[in-house]
């Protein structure tokens, strides 16, 4: 009897696991050697359907960096046979992805609404951003600075006690569509920024002399995308003519060193640049944004995941902007900071030599407009649960995060003038 139900038991599991569309899919890490290598992962990605999780595209692959990627179900055999006759090493990160993405909803949170510990619907975050404003109404308003390409609105949050002439932080949130624990954080940010205001000092000071713009979701079709239809999509979902593919990478699709390296002029590609920069009008209304308020923004900082690094410009081109020493030595506490609360180590540094060369992101444009402090963050994890990670990190992840945010805003706030 005991066995015959632990059978329903187990049937109902792996029926519940088939269900899903990730069944079976694998991600591996290799590091390939040398060139050669290099060319046989090139050539595993031409042939089969490979998704690259980190870097985000094959022409990114370099030797002796670690390349996470993910693959079907019924390919996974044969490109592990691959890599073992090729004598490239390798780990099996994620030896099924639908598990992994099942696990992430382990959050304790009971409720079905909002909660800033769980990964949350657009539906549901549209909804809180109405909220937070109508709650907190002197220090939260809310306003429209443009619309997908779907037609959504793109809800921006102005953060900070109404004063003269004050000087401004932009933060956005939810550029790639799969990068979950991005809008998470700029949620996070919000009600800390609420919550602590008038309690805790460094908060306090911070909201009193600047204004936060936070733009908790870019890319909003994308990331219904991920709910409704694939997970693993990162780009916008614009079409793209004369292709079938759809969608552009929003981070190559800013004008710095447009098109040029680390990006793809194939529409079917995770990092294609578009067919002109600021072509996606998710890009354009962040863009027009930024620069009508060039004169009271002080610093970009754009969230994203995962890798856990602090990167600063340059990613378009290998030459040191001409701040590097301080961004350097700001990126260098920050991570410190960060650290401090569990122990998460990040590396920091300018983009092209910290990840990888690549052109048309954010954080380089802003800092061409004349935003010195311009920062991106990678946030959790390095690879064990990548996307999926798992809702329980939420918060010790927003948590360490803030640190390094309110540190960076600190250090501007102190160099105003
Ligand atoms: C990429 C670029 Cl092009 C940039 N300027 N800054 C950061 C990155 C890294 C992110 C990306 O878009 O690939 C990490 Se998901
Ligand atoms: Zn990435
Ligand atoms: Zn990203
Ligand atoms: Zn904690």
């Amino acid at each position: 009897m005991w066995v015959l139900l632990f059978l329903i038991g187990a049937a109902a599991v792996s029926a519940h696991l088939e269900d899903g569309a990730f069944d079976g899919q694998k991600v591996f890490r290799v590091i390939p050697q040398n060139d050669e290598q290099v060319e046989i992962i090139n050539s595993l990605a031409s042939n089969i359907q490979v998704d690259f999780w980190q870097p985000d595209s094959v022409t990114l692959v370099r030797p002796k960096t670690e390349v996470d990627f993910r693959v079907e179900a019924d390919m996974s055999l044969e490109v592990e046979d691959l890599l073992k006759e090729s004598g490239i090493e390798y780990t099996v990160l994620i030896d099924n992805l639908q598990a992994a993405l099942d696990a992430q909803f382990d959050s304790k949170a009971r409720s079905t609404s909002h909660s800033y510990e769980k990964y949350n619907s657009w539906e549901k975050i549209a909804a809180w951003t109405a909220d937070i404003a109508a709650q907190n109404p002197d220090l939260v308003s809310r306003s429209v600075i443009g619309e997908t390409y779907e037609g959504r609105p793109m809800y921006l949050l102005k953060v900070g006690k109404s004063g003269p002439n004050k000087k401004a932080i932009f933060m956005d949130c939810g550029f790639h569509a799969r990068e979950w624990i991005s809008p998470a954080f700029c949620q996070w940010f919000v009600k800390e920024a609420v919550e602590t205001y008038g309690k805790d000092t460094v908060m306090t000071t911070l909201l009193n002399s600047l204004d936060f713009y936070v733009l908790p979701v870019v890319n909003i079709d994308g990331y219904v995308y991920t709910w409704t239809n694939n997970r693993m999509w990162r780009k916008t979902r614009s079409k793209n003519p004369g292709s079938l593919c759809i969608g552009t990478d929003p981070n190559r699709n800013f004008n710095a060193g447009w098109s040029t390296v680390g990006a793809s002029k194939n529409p079917c590609d995770s990092t294609y640049c578009g067919s002109a920069p600021e072509s996606e009008k998710e890009t354009k209304a962040l863009a027009d944004f930024i620069q009508e308020h060039l004169s009271t923004i002080k610093a970009y900082l754009t969230i994203h995941s995962y890798s856990q690094l602090l990167l600063f410009p340059y990613s378009y081109t290998y030459e040191l902007p001409s701040d590097y020493e301080e961004l350097n030595s700001i990126a260098e506490a920050a991570s410190k900071q960060l650290a401090s609360l569990h122990n998460t180590k990040y590396n920091y540094g300018p983009g092209a030599k910290t990840i990888y060369p690549a052109a048309g992101g954010s954080d380089d444009w802003a800092y061409d407009q004349g935003i010195k402090y311009s920062f991106t963050f990678e946030l959790r994890d390095t690879g064990r649960y990548g996307f999926a990670l798992p809702e329980s990190q939420i918060k010790p992840t927003c948590e360490e995060t803030l640190l390094a945010v309110k540190y960076i805003a600190n250090y501007v706030l102190e160099h105003l003038y």
